[in-house]
């Protein structure tokens, strides 16, 4: 080997980052994106040194190495291995922990517990663990909520919460967003975004939307509440069945509060995906502005820690396209949000 790239072979710290890669490949599986990018992100930097990192302190030194992959850098040239990878994919406790994880609202922390007192099977949880009531009905619709929702079932199910709405206010706007907006064939959930002209809080809709969900209760298109909105919060979460149906799917639906002069941000973090929101969130941070889901700002005070001391000064939030505009971004439609 020769010249100024470090070849994999050549690199003294090939098994580090054989190990490390095992570990992302793991957090995929896990769909733990923080992790997953922490992870490549320091396996990138062990890639370009020529010495071999032994301890704690060198990799803290290095960019993009924090605390927690310092530690696990030196565990690994320590003991050639990694005590938590071990542990979760060398044993059928891998197989659990998926099994697990796969319950509607339950992460990998809940997950681990259970694994940890010995639990091997849904039937286990049910009769021996602590649920909470959201985690039972998560096992008893576990297929349900696995299943995807074909496109004109969720034309469907919003065609039945339109209806509802129309009937009840006929100024309020009723949005299917997520998947179903960037045009996908299949959704996980439906996401509806109701708003409606001259609001400019979602508290002003709360009221509705109360009585949307007593309505659609009592037609029984309604079958369950996961979460409802606190004082200030604005979301709605629940299942809901298509009418008429002999066997019905449960389907998990979201309903989501946003006043008009909001909409614009409201839209795109609600279309998503996921990834597209951090890049553009990321895109904005760097102008050392700053967007959520109410409006994209400027000024925005930290404090120590960069702890958020005031929201800012709005620069849009009503018009999806002029954030878009403000940004220096392309207008991208929905369906081209997919990253
Ligand atoms: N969202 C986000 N970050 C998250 C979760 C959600 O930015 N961690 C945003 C982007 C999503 C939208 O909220 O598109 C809706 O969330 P869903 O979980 O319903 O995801 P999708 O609708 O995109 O996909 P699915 O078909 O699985 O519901
Ligand atoms: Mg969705
Ligand atoms: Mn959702």
């Amino acid at each position: 080997t020769g010249g100024t790239g470090v070849t994999p072979e050549s690199n003294p710290n090939a098994r580090t980052i054989e190990v490390l890669q095992k570990m992302a490949d793991y957090y995929v599986q896990t769909k733990d994106h923080w992790r997953q990018t922490a992870y490549r992100k320091a396996i990138g930097t062990l890639r370009r040194q020529t010495d071999k990192i032994a301890t704690y302190e060198e990799a803290l030194n290095l960019p993009t190495i924090g605390n927690r992959l310092a530690l696990k850098i030196e565990e690994i040239v320590l003991t050639n291995g990694l005590r938590r990878l071990e542990n979760a994919m060398m044993d059928s406790n891998y197989h659990t922990l998926q099994l697990f994880m796969n319950i509607y609202g339950v992460g990998i922390n809940q997950a681990w517990k259970w694994v940890q007192q010995g639990h091997k099977t849904l039937e286990d949880l049910k009769s021996h663990a602590h649920l909470t009531d959201n985690q039972r009905l998560g096992i008893e619709h576990y297929d349900d909520f696995l299943t995807r929702i074909p496109r004109d079932e969720v034309t469907a199910l919003g065609n039945v919460v339109s209806a509802a709405a129309a009937a009840l206010d006929p100024k309020v706007e009723v949005i299917i967003g997520g998947s179903y907006r960037r045009g996908a064939s299949s959704s996980g959930d439906i996401d509806c975004l109701l708003t409606k002209p001259s609001t400019s809080s979602s508290q002003e809709l709360l009221g509705f939307l109360n009585q949307l969900i007593s309505k659609l209760t009592e037609s029984k298109f309604l079958v369950a509440a996961l979460s409802v909105p606190s004082q200030s919060g604005s979301k709605w979460h629940g299942c809901c069945v298509l009418p008429g149906a002999s066997k019905p799917i449960w389907r998990r639906i979201d309903f989501l509060l946003v006043p008009e002069t909001q909409l614009g941000a409201a839209l795109i973090y609600f279309t998503g995906d996921d990834i597209f929101n951090r890049s553009i969130r990321l895109l904005s941070s760097r102008k050392g502005w700053r967007l959520n889901q109410r409006g994209l700002y400027k000024d925005v005070m930290r404090g120590p820690g960069r702890v958020k001391m005031t929201e800012g000064t709005l620069i849009e939030s009503a018009d999806e396209r002029k954030i878009f505009a403000a940004l220096g971004v392309p207008w991208r439609p929905p369906e081209q949000r997919i990253c």
